[in-house]
């Protein structure tokens, strides 16, 4: 049978969350426009009685300075070495970028096995699709598939390209296992989605969510205590909006989407607190569980 392991990889907001999820067909991984959601390697487990696909999803590329944000450029890079297969995520709508190219050239200079994805077609002219397509006719990659992740095209054809791709073997994990990552990392992750999408410019970039709680109670209610940590305390007065309404309106944007998750009732009780740069200090950077980053 066919099972094996995928990289996805590419630069920041190229899609790559939002693919996994649709290939797996279940929440794994957070998705929102504003590059760097992801700050973490996820996995999810695409399941079938005749093959395993176990994919890897990993931080984009972005120009960033901070200690956090240097440490995830590296991962995708680092995942690529260990797997069978390189999904690499390219977003094509508006055509090919240089730092594209530059990022696809890096992974194909390795010699790794690599299927591209040509994402966001669905907000494309038709007729661009094609001449991006001949436009990567001579990358060494084992095929290139147009794909929307949003609308589901093509992700059938995508998945028949990646078996083809893979070894033979035996399943890596259990039937009923489908991501790494736990039910507390998951809620954190949805506070974290919520506040991406709900605040902008530098906000969202510097908030780390830690879970100090996540408990069921006896009468299936879950229980979840977190911190919201920014970095400035005019953030924090930001982040809480006048008279608190602006929290609560995405506290409760977030409990909704937990209570989906988790399929039962919620109670969440959330603190915003200050770290002066936390990004930037190991201990903070580790105490908040991003350690693969230092
Ligand atoms: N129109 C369209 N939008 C998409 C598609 N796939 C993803 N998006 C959008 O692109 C944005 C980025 O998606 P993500 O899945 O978070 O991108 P990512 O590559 O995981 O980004 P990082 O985690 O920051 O590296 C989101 O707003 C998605 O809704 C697609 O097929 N079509
Ligand atoms: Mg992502």
């Amino acid at each position: 049978m066919k099972c094996g392991t995928v990289a996805v990889v590419g630069r920041a907001n190229a899609g790559k969350s939002t693919l996994i999820n649709v290939l797996v067909g279940e929440k794994i991984s957070i998705v929102s426009p504003k590059p760097q959601t992801t700050r973490d390697n996820v996995i999810g487990i695409l399941n079938r009685q005749d093959y395993q696909v176990v994919f890897v999803d990993t931080p984009g590329v972005y120009a960033s300075t901070t200690l956090l944000g240097s440490g995830m450029e590296k991962m995708g890079e680092s995942v690529a070495k260990d797997v069978d297969l390189v999904l690499f995520v390219l977003d094509i709508h508006a055509g090919v970028n240089e730092k594209d190219l530059e990022l696809l050239n890096r992974y194909i200079k390795k010699g790794y096995k690599i299927i591209l994805a040509l994402t966001k077609i669905d907000i494309m002219p038709k007729e661009n699709i094609m001449e991006s397509l001949v436009s990567f006719s001579n990358y060494t990659v084992e095929e290139i598939v147009p794909i929307s992740a949003r609308k589901g095209k093509n992700v059938k054809e995508l998945i028949n390209c990646i078996l083809k791709n893979l070894p033979q073997g035996e399943k890596i994990y259990s039937d009923d296992v489908i991501s790494d990552k736990s039910e507390k990392f998951m809620v954190g992750e949805i506070m974290r989605e919520k506040i991406l999408l709900k605040y902008d410019k530098e906000i969202p970039h510097g908030i780390a969510v830690v879970v100090n709680e996540f408990t069921q109670r006896e009468t299936g209610v879950y229980y979840i205590n977190l911190d919201i940590v920014c970095e400035k305390a005019n953030h924090k007065a930001i982040i809480i909006g006048k008279g608190g309404k602006k929290l609560k309106e995405v506290v409760s944007f977030a409990r909704a989407d937990m209570e989906k998750f988790l399929g039962t009732r919620v109670f969440l009780e959330t603190f915003v607190k200050v770290k002066e740069d936390w990004r930037n200090s190991k201990n903070l950077l580790t105490e908040f569980g991003y350690k693969k980053n230092i």
